[in-house]
């Protein structure tokens, strides 16, 4: 599917992971998408901003700004903006009952569909056992996982100088590595678990950058995934069925986008 040239009207989008204030944060492809992407209701669904890495160096180049203004534009516009922090934007759970620039800060909430099914909106690490007891891990996960990152942008550096398309290195690895697949199995199988003790239908969250809309135990389980690698949101349409645009792939199937935005990153 190519990306679409029109702006497209959803009733809700539910964004994760971008990761605002780290050199990996694909700002760029993400203005790109905001631009084209409009909903009655904008679910962001933490580590939006990145505050684990923004206290050591600060990377806060104009596109970061210009996502942050385009999101509070939405809002002025009349949008319902609904943000709920994550464990890189925790700070922000402090303000958890709050609202800033027309965006309400909330720690989970319940999204209800066209259909009338509920959905738990929430970041997720919450479940994540090696944040919750093994912080230090958790730190030293978020530096092997960002050296990774900062790899890819090397390798993708030279495939683009050859002519290549974007290739994702730590995307690969993840899905190479069984531990990892274990863990993300573990992790959709705890949060469908937890929809089903709150008695809602699904739950929508973001945390382990792996984009899915699935069935996991008789509970519709869908992921959001990032905005550092695979640029995936999570849409849902005004006759209540969701979609997931993996903008990243659209974009490569022939869109110029996507190819002016590489060449002026590099
Ligand atoms: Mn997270």
């Amino acid at each position: 599917m190519n990306a679409p040239t029109e702006p497209r009207h959803y009733r809700a989008l539910f964004l994760s992971d971008i990761h605002l204030g780290t050199r990996g944060c694909q700002a760029g492809m993400l203005l790109d998408f905001l631009r084209l992407h409009d909903a009655e209701t904008v679910y962001l669904v933490g580590d939006i901003v990145d505050g684990w890495r923004l206290r050591k160096n600060w990377h806060w180049p104009q596109e970061h700004n210009d996502v942050v203004q385009k999101l509070l534009r939405k809002a002025r516009k009349g949008a319902r903006v609904v943000y709920v922090p994550g464990n890189h934007d925790e700070f922000l759970r402090e303000y958890v009952g709050t609202h800033f620039g027309g965006v309400e800060v909330m720690d989970s909430c319940l999204h209800e569909t066209a259909g009338g099914e509920k959905y738990l909106v929430i970041h997720g690490d919450q479940f994540d056992v090696v944040v919750r007891h093994a912080r230090w891990l958790a730190y030293f996960g978020d530096w092997a996982y960002v050296t990774a990152l900062n790899v890819n942008t090397v390798v993708n550096g030279i495939r683009r100088k050859l002519g290549f398309p974007y290739w994702s290195l730590s995307a690969w690895a993840k899905l190479k590595v069984k531990n990892a697949v274990n863990f993300i199995g573990r992790f959709e199988e705890t949060l469908a678990d937890e929809a089903r003790r709150r008695g809602v239908s699904g739950v929508i969250c973001g945390h382990i950058h792996h984009a899915a809309d699935q069935e996991t135990n008789g509970i519709h389980y869908i992921n959001t995934g990032d905005w550092v690698e695979s640029c995936t949101a999570i849409a849902e349409r005004h006759d209540g069925t969701f979609e997931l645009i993996r903008w990243a792939d659209m974009c490569r199937t022939g869109v110029p986008l996507q190819i002016a935005h590489h060449q002026a990153v590099a």
